[in-house]
């Protein structure tokens, strides 16, 4: 059995069976399904020794885990990192790596300026970014759509958002790298992640200053509960960093991970067209399907137990959320990419008090882009093959070359 640096040999309780995978190999990140397929397979819960972690797959368990925070622990870290036994990458996040009572207060200032009321007031600022950006995609017809549409799109809606007076696009999408594949071991994807560190997090940490928001952002509405006294300056600051580590990575990846459904499976596309009351349930499917967070982990704070097997204290468990949302006893045909499934329950969000606090915002983000897309747009065809770029904890793609085929009559010359 390898043993990692610095975890602690944890033996699997009898029963539990061990599993010699690797789930951070680049070959299972690019193509997952085998390896989603085969952890479900074997059981309620595998041993994997190679990082000395028990995993679940399973959806009914992996949502009883990921949600029950009393006995499985954000605060020791949601990646392979025990916070307890090693030095976190950066100062922990007060909101994601934090148990209650400590969560319940940054939660609340976090979930008042996210809430449906304020993302409602960005609808004309994400309807006409996504219109601007969709008109001139169609003027060059095929284009990249990660760098061109899944990426900016984010980077231009979201700090303006935020209200940020300093915005570097690359920055933001590199700090996003670091924070998802952080989670991970200290392997190849980590270590080029992390290559950049030295100029990207003094430069986040500086952007997420008082004085370098606009008093009108969510940035802002966070510094208020500082003057309010409901949390510190320096709170507001790390809050403020949640936002730039969790707000463009994720969106991206939730936007790319669209066009790939659609370009693949146009019977859907042309189903949305003609029910466009259906855009918010789609993006439901994309999410289920690509679960864009596959994986994030909980530490077991206590003796306790998953499905009746025992579980020490200390144990890392990795939730594979992408395992749980193609999970058969769950979603009858998993693999089948339907927009009116409706997917009530999926974990790509994840569950119970840790649940993701940006939400509404990612979803108005989806509904600009998809209802100006299906403004514009007759089909979304591929121009040649999609890649995945690997990553310790995000499923996205690295390419995917697109055409956009106008409808009859749009033409953005006209605009
Ligand atoms: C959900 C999430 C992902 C990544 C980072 C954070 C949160 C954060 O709070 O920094």
């Amino acid at each position: 059995m390898t043993l990692i640096e610095g975890h602690r040999p944890i033996t699997p309780a009898d029963g539990i069976p061990v599993w010699d995978v690797d789930p951070y190999d680049a070959d299972i990140l690019r193509d997952p399904a085998g390896y989603y397929g085969r952890l479900r397979e074997l059981g309620e819960v595998v041993y994997i020794p190679r990082y000395s972690v028990l995993a679940v797959g399973r959806y009914e368990t992996t949502r009883k885990v990921f949600s029950d925070h009393d006995n499985f622990l954000s605060s020791r870290g949601v990646g392979l990192n025990d916070f307890k036994l090693e030095d976190p990458w950066r100062p922990p996040s007060i909101i994601l790596e934090v148990d209650p009572p400590d969560h319940t207060r940054t939660r609340k200032v976090m979930s008042r300026a996210l809430s449906p009321r304020v993302v409602k007031t960005f609808g004309d600022l994400f309807r006409s970014a996504a219109e601007a950006i969709v008109d001139d995609l169609l003027k060059v017809g095929t284009f990249e759509a990660v760098t061109d549409l899944a990426e900016r799109f984010p980077t231009t809606v979201f700090p303006r958002a935020v209200g940020m007076r300093d915005v570097n696009a690359r920055h933001l999408v590199d700090y996003g790298a670091m924070v998802f594949n952080a989670v991970g071991p200290d392997n190849a994807l980590r270590r080029a992640a992390m290559a950049h560190a030295g100029e990207i997090v003094p430069w986040i940490t500086a952007a997420c200053a008082r004085d370098r928001l606009s008093d009108d952002g969510l940035g802002a509405m966070v510094y208020a509960a500082a003057d309010s006294g409901e949390i510190t300056e320096a709170e507001a600051g790390m809050l403020v960093r949640s936002f730039l580590s969790a707000g463009v990575d994720t969106t991206v990846t939730g936007i790319g991970n669209a066009l790939w459904c659609f370009s693949r499976h146009p019977d859907q596309w042309e189903r949305l067209k003609q029910d466009r009351s259906l855009i918010r349930p789609a993006f439901e499917e994309v999410l289920r399907m690509t679960s864009p967070v596959h994986t994030f982990g909980r530490t077991a704070g206590r003796a306790t137990e998953i499905a009746g097997h025992p579980v020490e204290e200390g144990t890392k468990v990795l939730c594979v959320l992408g395992a749980a949302n193609g999970d058969p006893a769950k979603w009858p045909e998993p693999e089948a990419f339907r927009i009116d499934r409706r997917p009530v329950g999926h974990l790509a969000f994840g569950a119970g008090i840790h649940g993701c606090v940006g939400q509404n915002i990612a979803r108005g983000e989806l509904e600009a882009i998809l209802g100006a897309l299906l403004d514009r747009v007759d089909r979304i065809e591929p121009a040649g093959p999609a890649v995945w770029r690997p990553n310790n904890a995000i499923r996205a793609l690295d390419k995917l070359p697109v055409t956009l085929v106008p409808k009859y009559g749009e033409s953005p010359w006209s605009r």
